[in-house]
């Protein structure tokens, strides 16, 4: 059996950038280090009762972090001390994060320590997704916001990690999408899904229809499209949603079909974060020949203004996203 370990595949993949150095390859492999880390935790969530709440006291009076925020804790420490980026966002800090000895570092990253922040308490898949950029200019001391608030098309790398049934992690630095699952006697993430194409026609909707009253009538009209009976257009699709957009989209790429959060009455520009959230997992579902808009625009074309910027997404096979755009543009 050959196994491939994350790490020996970064390395194999350095090799189709002749220009690379070989920095790319060592911040992958602390991102996946850090998602040990993370990994360790979440694994043990469900002895919260046992060792005490999150947010509240453990047996000995201890404080216990939110699990979210601890993952956050976390990758910024086991990232930012090896002063290879020199410059960091994530979901969990107002502003950007400059890490200790960040002078040697030419890359940004931003990152959702803990995405699904919903279902961390009730066992259910969450996951970390992160997005990396090169620095806009030559020196790390002068890196700033500006660097983080790049368009998802300069992004030279992207990933998740999946906390779930098994632990999975998934990367792409613009050279396909290539998927690894961990194998905790080891402590090694294994190639278990290379090059990873997903079905330009799925089955599947994921979408919190919950919110059917917020949703504007283009929306309300893709639902009742996608829930006929046609079975020349394979529909009515099934709907799948667990709420954690990791999650969702992990499912979606492997088998097919359309996530989507659109814009609502209380989130006019949707809900979900476009440098956390939208660009890195655009920029893999295009790699894996999927497609991913705003219902108008390709994500991953969006100049960012801000960086918890807020976006409308349509992400999943090719034709279905194209379907969901049309009725969102009312060409349908
Ligand atoms: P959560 O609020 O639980 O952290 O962006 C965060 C996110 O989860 C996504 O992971 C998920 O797809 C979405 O929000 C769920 O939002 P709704 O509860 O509105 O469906």
């Amino acid at each position: 059996m050959n196994l491939v370990t994350i790490e020996r595949h970064i390395l194999e993949q350095q090799k189709h950038f002749p220009d690379a150095t070989g920095e790319l390859t060592d911040l992958l492999n602390d991102v996946a280090f850090a998602a040990k880390l993370v990994r360790r935790e979440v694994v043990r969530a469900g002895l919260v009762d046992i060792l005490g709440f999150a947010g509240g006291t453990n047996v000995q009076g201890e404080e216990v972090k939110k699990l979210d925020l601890f993952a956050n804790e976390k990758i910024i420490n086991a990232i930012g001390q090896h002063g290879r980026f020199a410059v960091m966002g994530s979901e969990e800090n107002d502003g950007i994060i400059i890490p200790p000895k960040n002078e040697t570092g030419s890359y940004a990253l931003l990152f959702d320590p803990l995405d699904g922040s919903s279902n961390i308490d009730v066992n259910v898949s969450v996951g970390t997704i992160f997005s990396i950029y090169k620095l806009k200019g030559e020196d790390p001391c002068k890196a700033s916001i500006a660097d983080c608030l790049q368009r998802g098309s300069e992004q030279v790398a992207a990933g998740y990690v999946i906390y779930g049934s098994s632990v999975v992690m998934v990367y792409t630095t613009g050279n396909g999408v290539h998927g690894f699952t961990y194998d905790p006697t080891i402590g090694e993430f294994l190639l278990s899904h290379e090059n990873i194409v997903t079905p330009k026609t799925g089955k599947y909707y994921s979408i919190n229809e919950g919110s059917y009253a917020q949703f504007n009538e283009s929306t309300k009209k893709y639902l009742d499209y996608i829930k006929e009976e046609d079975p020349a257009t394979g529909r009515p699709y099934s709907t799948r949603y667990i709420g954690s957009l990791v999650a969702d989209f992990h499912r979606n790429l492997l088998t097919g079909g359309v996530f989507v959060y659109p814009p609502t009455t209380t989130h006019k520009n949707g809900k979900l974060r476009l440098m956390y959230e939208a660009n890195p997992l655009a920029f893999i579902c295009e790699q894996a020949g999927g497609r991913a808009t705003d219902g108008k625009n390709r994500i991953l074309d969006i100049q960012p203004s801000e960086l918890h910027q807020r976006t409308p997404l349509y992400i999943g096979s090719e034709d279905d996203v194209l379907i969901a755009e049309q009725f969102e543009q009312g060409l349908r």
